[in-house]
This record gives structure tokens, sequence and C-alpha cells, in this order.
């Protein structure tokens, strides 16, 4: 079998702004410390970097104070990217300003036109299929559109659902290997994990569910210490990462990068 679920060569990240601290976010504890989350974006470059990727760190874009987190902006696949379509309003323009850097890795790029929206961190991308959930800021419509372009290429897509008062699907759970995700169990209740093997997060330590398997590592936020443990027990190779003002705007590990191998 093989491994292109979490096998990459590359990653783009984008270097957080000064605009930053008007960032979105469901619930406001603060405006994140800049200089903290430059710190905490140098050490998760290093980590995945350390796999022996070639990461790209784009320069920092202040029109758009939530750009630091490109996954949402595109989903990149061996066989091509797709920009997105954000669902929210100060989004929205992020996911052209994608399409020059991605035409330097890709020869094929698809543009989700809409009306229908999808964020990249309500997508899971396995093994075995590609996994949509519906949030409020990815919609019927747009997982349809997505639906029909990576047909082309193969995939099969299924909709699930993002739990209510959830931001994205992948705030809730993470893709660790071929057959493993991790989730909180609120997420895996619904069963929209069936036929996978599935590791919870501890109990109060749902926060942590959005971690990332890049290459041989997992890159997990700091600061979780009973899921860290189930993780180190099940034999995972872990990095923990500061996350603290990433976690303001309810952003981790997942958003912070756009993972792929090109063909
Ligand atoms: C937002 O609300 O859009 C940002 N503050 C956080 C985006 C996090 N992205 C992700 O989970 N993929």
């Amino acid at each position: 079998m093989s491994n292109r679920s979490y096998t990459f060569t590359h990653a783009i990240t984008r270097q957080p702004g000064r605009s930053i601290v008007d960032g979105l976010r469901a619930v406001d504890i603060g405006a994140p410390n800049h200089a903290l989350f430059l710190q905490h974006h140098a050490d998760y470059v290093k980590a995945l970097e350390s796999t022996g990727a070639k990461v790209t760190i784009l320069p920092a874009l202040e029109e758009f104070p939530d750009s630091v987190f490109v996954e949402d902006a595109a989903l990149c696949l061996p066989q091509g990217a797709i920009l997105m379509r954000p669902g929210t309003d100060s989004r929205l323009g992020e996911a052209a300003t994608m399409a020059p850097v991605l035409a330097d890795l890709y020869e094929e790029i698809l543009t989700l036109e809409g009306p229908g929206t999808i964020e990249g961190g309500d997508i899971l991308t396995t093994e075995r299929e590609i996994l949509v959930g519906t949030s409020e800021r990815t919609n019927a419509r747009g997982i349809e559109e997505l639906r029909g372009l990576v047909a082309r290429w193969g995939y099969k897509l299924r909709e699930v659902q993002t739990p209510e008062g959830v931001l994205h699907f992948k705030t809730d759970c993470s893709l660790l290997d071929n057959e493993t995700i991790l989730s909180t169990e609120r997420l895996a209740a619904s069963g929209c994990f069936e036929g996978y093997r599935v590791i919870h997060t501890a109990q109060g330590e749902e926060a942590c569910a959005n971690a990332i398997r890049f290459n041989d590592l997992v890159l997990m936020p700091d600061g979780f210490p009973k899921t860290e443990e189930i993780l180190r027990e099940a034999g995972y190779d872990l990095r923990k990462i500061g996350n603290s003002e990433a976690a303001k705007l309810d952003g981790g590990m997942s958003c912070l990068s756009l993972r792929f191998s090109p063909h």
C-alpha cells in the first residue's frame, strides 16, 4: 500500500503578519502575540524541514489577517492542486493568492468556482478517500463541485458532518497513518470513521485533535500530556509545537501548512 496521504516532499507555509491580531475567532480570549506566533511558526517549519521536505515560507500578507492558515485556501493532491473557496468574506480572497505559488509546483491547477464554499480545514484526505465535513464554512454545493473535480483523478469523496460549534472537520481529527485517525470522542461517535482504527484524544484534551502526520513525524500542539502518552505508546514519533497563539484564533497544526508531493 502506498502512503501518499502522509508522505510529502513539499510544504507551503506563510508567516503570520502583524494583522494576525485581527484574525477571526469564535470566542475572544485575547489577541495573539505576534512575536510568539513567529517563534512557534519557525519551530513548526523546522520540524517539517527535519523530515527532508522542501518548505516554502511565503511572506506575510497583512491584508488577510488569517492568511497564516494556508491550509484553508487549497487542496493539494499528487495529481494537481485545487483552489478552495473560503466560506467567510474576509478569507475568500486568500485562494487566489495561492494560484501563482502552486503554479510553480503543479502542471494542473483547478479552481472551485462556486457558488458553494469549502475550506481546506474541512477536508481530511486518507489513503482510501477524501472526507469533507459540512460546517459553517463548507456547504453541500461546494462539496458537490469538489466531488466532480477530484473524480477525474480517481478519488472517492464522502460527505460527513463537522460537529455543531466546531470550526472545521479537522479541528476534531487528524490522520495518523494509513488506517488510523486521531479523533475527539464527540466526532468519532458520529460513526464517520467506521472501518478505520480510531485513537481518541484524552478526556479534557479535545483541543489537541488537530495534529498532522508528516512523513515519519506526528506534530501535535504542546500541552496535552495524556494524549501525548497515548500516541507515544502507540509508537508515533512526536514533535510538540507551541500553539498558544494560533489556538486563540481556532488554529492548529494542520491549518499552518499545505502538504503535498506533486507528481
Ligand atoms: C478562521 O477562523 O478561519 C481562522 N481564525 C482559523 C482557521 C483555522 N484553519 C484550519 O483549521 N484549517
